[in-house]
């Protein structure tokens, strides 16, 4: 099984400023941390991060007949994006939005969810850990 895992704007700057909202945790301690997950629960794990909306457009479509599911978080373009949801409509691989904060009790743009319709679940509050839920939550649901 492979998953891949799509980060968007910013994420790159985990652990920089902002630690009472995303935490302690670099990107590269994200990644560390995905990368041991995948192996303790035997799934092949793609990851990757992008500033820019069609990077992350690509990194969608390349998901298809390639990936078995996604787990996203689209950071910003989460609230704004389009582009992203047809993306994840289109190639029909079941996906998981996943946000570090709890999106429902910040700013009210943040509420708002273009691609939550196309997913199979969000995940949002649960820190770095949400990542590692929604790989589970697609083993469990590929049945494997
Ligand atoms: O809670 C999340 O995971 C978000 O997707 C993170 C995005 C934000 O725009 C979404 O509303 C919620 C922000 C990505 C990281 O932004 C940083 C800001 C300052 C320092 C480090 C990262």
């Amino acid at each position: 099984m492979i998953i891949r895992v799509i980060n968007g704007p910013n994420l790159n700057m985990l652990g920089i400023r902002e630690p009472n909202i995303y935490g302690h945790e670099t990107y590269a301690d994200l990644v560390a941390k995905i990368e041991a997950h995948a192996a303790k629960i035997g799934v092949e794990v793609e990851i990757m991060q992008s500033n820019c909306e069609g990077g992350l457009v690509d990194a969608i479509q390349g998901a298809w007949q390639h990936c078995d599911g996604i787990v996203i978080n689209p950071a910003a373009y989460t609230h704004t994006s389009v582009a992203i949801l047809d993306a994840v409509k289109a190639v029909g691989v079941p996906t998981v939005e996943v946000h570090i904060s709890d999106v429902s009790k910040r700013e009210a743009f943040r509420s708002v969810s273009y691609i939550r319709a196309a997913c199979i679940a969000t995940i949002a509050g649960h820190g770095t850990d949400g990542y590692l839920e929604a790989m589970d939550l697609l083993k469990k649901e590929c049945g494997q």
